[in-house]
């Protein structure tokens, strides 16, 4: 497509951005505290409109239910607005408490499935008060152990929850459902793959999708592959990006393979069903800063997508039909090392921001204004409460 309609298209991109991006996170070794970053719900938000503020891309954030409860909803909802900012999707939390160390929706005893359904239920009400239409769901249901649970019956458990949360969406929500191929369960993953959870969509209706978590896939996989089918199936519901190189290592969006994202995004790219797509980062930071990192992400999506609508399509069809292999391979890598950056910066100066947000946030003082107004938080990590 010509540079034009290219920018039309980039001008429809938006990145929801994770609250949990903002906050201190780190591996089960150890938490390193980073100077200003968010404590709160309200600091969650603030940074999530500052990288809206400095991108033009990034209106809305996703919530994670407990970690980002409160009284008031509503109230939550006109504090983002204020900002210019909008509540996106609400992701129920079924792992982090106590009762959840069999799992939840699967989990052998009835009274802790039901109380994960109502949780689940709690965060549609939430969504209702927050003006959001998207339920993410992932579940760290599974087993470690051969043995240790039926896994016909743990099916049949996941699908009768599925069912009762599909069941309370209102009109016009979705409930997007995510899979990964293990962790924390050892052994099995109760919705380890794409497979499962279209196969669950599929038995729910039309507003259950699947959500593809660029990390959750075994080594190797051809993730486009599985983006190009949900979205011919109808099933394609969004996305959590992020990059990983061994495990779900939930890194910069395009920091260990920026070719994979171009391809995952020559699948957007080129498609006329992906309308409703929802295209969100999931990431969380060990080493580096939160905000810097959530912008170099937005920045790195925009480019794979930038590339992606450049491509030769009418080249491409040609060369595919001859059979010529090495030509067609050599048209999408011709779009992938285009320099993009003019048209990014043209897109960026509609937009009303600098054409380098990183360099415009490192070099702007913002991180020392919020690491002297929030200081240092002091983490503690699992191993050192023992
Ligand atoms: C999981 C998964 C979920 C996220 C949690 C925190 O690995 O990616 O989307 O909510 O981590
Ligand atoms: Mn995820
Ligand atoms: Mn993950």
């Amino acid at each position: 497509m010509d540079e034009l309609s290219a920018l039309t298209r980039l001008r429809g991109l938006e990145i929801e951005t994770p609250s949990w991006g903002y906050g201190n996170s780190g591996t089960r070794f150890h938490v390193y505290p980073w100077p200003g970053a968010a404590r709160t719900v309200q600091e969650r938000l603030a940074d999530a409109a500052l990288v809206h503020r400095l991108t033009g891309c990034c209106p809305t954030v996703a919530l994670h239910i407990p970690w980002d409860a409160v009284d008031d909803y509503a109230a939550l909802a006109r504090e983002a607005e204020e900002q210019g900012l909008r509540i996106g999707a609400i992701n129920p939390n079924l792992f982090g408490s106590d009762e959840y160390r069999l799992g939840s929706l699967c989990h052998p005893d009835a009274g802790v499935r039901a109380r994960a359904v109502e949780h689940c239920r709690e965060c549609i009400a939430i969504a209702e008060q927050t003006g959001s239409t998207i339920i993410s769901l992932w579940l760290a249901d599974g087993t470690n152990y051969p043995g240790q649970d039926d896994l016909r019956t743990r099916y049949a458990r996941l699908l009768d929850g599925l069912q009762e949360v599909y069941g309370s969406l209102q009109d016009g929500m979705r409930l997007l459902v995510e899979y990964k191929f293990f962790e924390p369960g050892f052994y099995s993953t109760d919705l380890p793959d794409w497979g499962t959870a279209a196969l669950a969509c599929r038995r729910l209706g039309p507003q259950a999708q699947v959500l593809v978590d660029t990390g959750h896939h075994p080594q190797g996989t051809n993730v486009e592959q599985i983006v190009a089918l949900l979205l011919a199936e109808g099933l394609l519901g969004g996305f959590h990006f992020n990059n990983r190189k061994y495990a779900d290592d939930d890194l910069i969006v395009g920091s260990i393979d920026p070719f994979e994202l171009f391809r995952i995004m020559r699948e957007i790219a080129r498609s006329d069903g992906a309308e409703g797509v929802a295209f969100m980062i999931d990431q969380s930071h060990n080493i580096e800063g939160k905000i810097d990192a959530m912008l170099q992400s937005v920045m790195n999506i925009q480019t794979a997508y930038a590339k992606a609508l450049l491509v030769d399509e009418a080249a491409l069809a040609a060369a595919q039909a001859e059979g010529d292999v090495l030509g067609a391979h050599r048209i999408l890598l011709a779009a992938f090392e285009t320099d993009v950056r003019p048209l990014l910066g043209r897109l960026r100066s509609e937009l009303g921001v600098e054409e380098d947000p990183v360099a415009a946030f490192r070099n702007g003082g913002f991180a020392e204004a919020l690491a002297q107004e929030r200081g240092t938080a002091s983490v503690e990590s699992a191993y050192e409460r023992l």
